[in-house]
């Protein structure tokens, strides 16, 4: 074989080995050594995305699975009873009841999903459990909490004082029907946990999980349950999540929506931006809501974009967690 026909079969194979997350190659005569460097990558919403990344990111470092670490991850603001948009501590809705969404996905195409599940804390590991243990993808409401119990979940109370606190000074503000006074305190007393990350082998996984709405009706579920809405994996592609008002997001197909554009070539970036331009141009008064994308490719590249100013994220890149502004629009 001439030198550089061996050249290119070996740049060739370097390549898609570099592609495949094998990013260092060496060739001697006798031995081919190949070192296995996929940096993991994680990426989820808002400031509590912080803490949250640093576990999954444990996950990761310790050769574990993406869907793993994403799970780890957003349990970590589901616990924390300060944050009041997810798990324990969540505001509750207009009839004063804390009703949780969550939902996973993994790089099988395999996902979970509970809507509109009450007292029990950990509504992210309740899906994964309906993802592997049944022949299901989604549970709701009491189902979803028979099913939990039944599989050894504990039942808590998820209203805290200073969610309770929350409720009844609202419930006053309704009494002087100070509606546009709710209405904008719904839009800033909510905020997901979106996580993805991709692992060590190249796998991507996500989750996705919330109180909802503040204030919201009761039975009301947003898109964070909803695969294809507020979370989306393709483990060919890249992955994307979404906080924000949710019935924009479902409107639109919003996770499934920035998956399909990267598929098309886009980069993460990209993709967050048209999903979020789509949302604009079809919806007239998304001035008065907030809608946030995230994405990371197969490639660890990652991309958020929002409507309005105040986005956060947090990403973790395997060697450090960063909380960064997010560009927007408008
Ligand atoms: C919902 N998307 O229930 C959720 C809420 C949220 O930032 O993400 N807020 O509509």
């Amino acid at each position: 074989m001439s030198s550089r026909r061996e050249f290119l079969k070996k740049t060739g194979l370097a390549s898609s080995l570099a592609f495949m997350g094998f990013s260092a190659f060496s060739a001697s005569p006798k031995k081919l050594s190949l070192t296995i460097k996929n940096s993991p990558v994680v990426i989820s919403t808002w400031r509590f995305g912080m803490p949250a990344n640093m576990v999954a990111m444990k996950v990761l470092y310790n050769d574990g699975r993406a869907l793993d670490a994403v799970e780890q991850g957003v349990r970590v603001p589901e616990a924390d009873p300060a944050v009041t948009s997810v798990g324990y501590g969540g505001l509750p809705d207009f009839s004063g009841r804390v009703t949780l969404d969550a939902c996973i996905m993994d790089e099988t195409g395999n996902c979970g999903s509970v809507a509109f599940l009450q007292n029990i804390k950990h509504p992210i590991s309740v899906a994964r459990k309906v993802m592997e243990d049944t022949e299901h993808v989604m549970l709701v409401g009491q189902g979803a909490l028979q099913f939990a119990i039944g599989n050894g979940f504990k039942k808590d109370v998820l209203l805290t004082k200073g969610a309770e606190k929350a409720f009844l000074e609202h419930k006053n503000a309704i009494k002087k029907a100070k509606y546009d006074e709710i209405k904008r305190s719904q839009e800033e007393d909510h905020d997901t946990i979106g996580m993805l990350a991709l692992d060590k082998n190249g796998n991507l996984s996500g989750a996705c999980t919330t109180s909802g709405l503040a204030w919201k009706m009761h039975g009301r579920v947003g898109d964070s349950p909803i695969i294809g809405a507020g979370l989306f994996v393709d483990n060919e592609v890249g992955a994307a999540t979404a906080t924000g008002r949710g019935e924009a997001v479902i409107k639109t197909s919003g996770a499934f929506l920035v998956v399909e554009l990267m598929r098309m070539g886009k980069s993460p970036q990209e993709a967050c931006e048209i999903a979020v331009q789509r949302i604009i141009d079809k919806q007239a008064d998304h001035k008065d809501f907030q809608v946030g994308f995230l994405a990371l490719n197969k490639k660890g590249e990652t991309g958020a974009f929002a409507i309005k100013k105040g986005f956060q994220f947090a990403l973790h890149n395997g060697s450090e967690n960063k909380l960064i502004d997010s560009e927007f629009k408008i």
